[in-house]
């Protein structure tokens, strides 16, 4: 088991690395972390209460004794000190230990401003804060090798748990009842959960973006749409898919025609160096050319990891550049208020000269 969590350690060491090289740029010289998936990312803790301080030479996780054995199977890379203060006053307190000034950056989109009372009462006067902006965010955009092994296989599971589910979709079954099923189906496909609440959303329902699924029946000729995503080792996906009952009409083959060209000309435009504008553009262009530009009503994507949606934002006019190791979702839909809503969603790994969509489940209307 030891050497099972060796290259972990290891992984976990070179990510507080290049946080700290970054964290010499802002001209900081500690770190305080309190959000738990940038905790997950440095250190593997998984308890819901901790807080990691990160500082130039050692990174500390303060916790309480309720995650006493949980840290020693799980922390890898840094101490942890089982503290019966607040994790914010014992994080503050050894910062006041500092000899002379300390420079020390928190995350204003994470800290209360209650937060940032006590640790800064706790930590003294010479302890000199600054906000810090997605620092922790920044490096866990860029997946390494394991973190994309992992969630290759976490697309997969939703893919394979939303076609293990088309044989229940037929007029009567609730939408509820077709989520329960996913998540069970993702559970006793090694899940530990689903990544949000599942969505099934049938007939003018489906024309809700995120219309989490009701006691509402499915009936004949509508559309459903499904959106799912599984936790799997810490790791998120999301998926899309939207199915018709019974024999679609021309007009909504021709919709579903253009969501999907929309989403496979995105797909196509992710790539290292291209914008996120312009993988959104390739969605909308396709769905502007086909009239349907006014009800592509969101952004074509985002960032996807250990939080079902982090940096990189997908969306119109976003000049940030795409980079080798990102993960994204790549989902366009058209919404028509009183009838429905076509949306695809897949999951793709931008790598050295291209991209690779990690999820597998088919992308042709199904007419169940
Ligand atoms: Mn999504």
């Amino acid at each position: 088991l030891a050497s099972a969590h060796k290259p972990q350690a290891e992984n976990f060491r070179s990510r507080q690395e290049r946080l700290r090289k970054f964290l010499f740029t802002q001209a900081v010289e500690a770190l305080l972390v309190t959000h738990p998936p940038d905790i997950f990312y440095l250190s593997g803790f998984t308890g819901s209460s901790g807080v990691l301080l990160v500082e130039a030479d050692r990174s500390t996780l303060f916790t309480d004794n309720r995650y006493a054995v949980q840290t020693r199977d799980e922390v890898h890379g840094a101490g942890v000190e089982i503290t019966g203060k607040p994790a914010l006053v014992a994080a503050g307190a050894r910062l006041a230990r500092w000899r002379g000034r300390v420079r020390a950056g928190f995350a204003p989109e994470q800290l209360t401003v209650r937060q940032r009372g006590i640790v800064g009462k706790a930590a003294g006067k010479r302890v000199r804060w600054k906000p810090v902006t997605g620092a922790v965010e920044g490096l866990r955009g860029v997946k390494d090798a394991g973190e994309i092994a992992v969630m290759r296989e976490a697309a997969i599971l939703a893919g394979k748990v939303w076609e293990s589910v088309l044989k229940l979709v037929k007029p009567g079954v609730t939408e509820i009842e077709l989520a329960a099923e996913i998540e069970y189906g993702m559970r006793t496909g090694g899940a530990t959960g689903p990544a949000f609440d599942t969505i099934v959303a049938s007939g003018p329902r489906a024309a809700l973006p995120h219309g989490r699924a009701s006691a509402k029946p499915l009936e004949k000729n509508e559309l459903v749409v499904f959106d799912l995503g599984a936790i799997l080792r810490g790791y998120c996906s999301d998926i899309t898919r939207t199915v018709y009952v019974g024999r679609a009409p021309r007009k909504i083959r021709n919709w579903y025609a253009a969501v999907l060209e929309a989403q496979e000309a995105a797909r196509a435009m992710v790539r290292p160096g291209v914008t996120a504008g312009e993988v959104d553009a390739a969605a909308r262009e396709v769905l502007d050319g086909r009239g349907l530009g006014k009800r592509f009503t969101h952004s074509t994507g985002h960032g996807l990891g250990i939080e079902v949606h982090e940096a990189p934002r997908l969306g119109r006019g976003v000049e940030s550049r795409l980079e080798a190791g990102n993960v994204v979702t790549i989902e366009p839909g058209v919404y028509f208020e009183g009838t429905g809503g076509i949306r695809i969603e897949d999951d793709v790994w931008v790598r050295g000269g291209g991209a690779e969509t990690l999820s597998q489940a088919r992308r042709e209307l199904l007419e169940l």
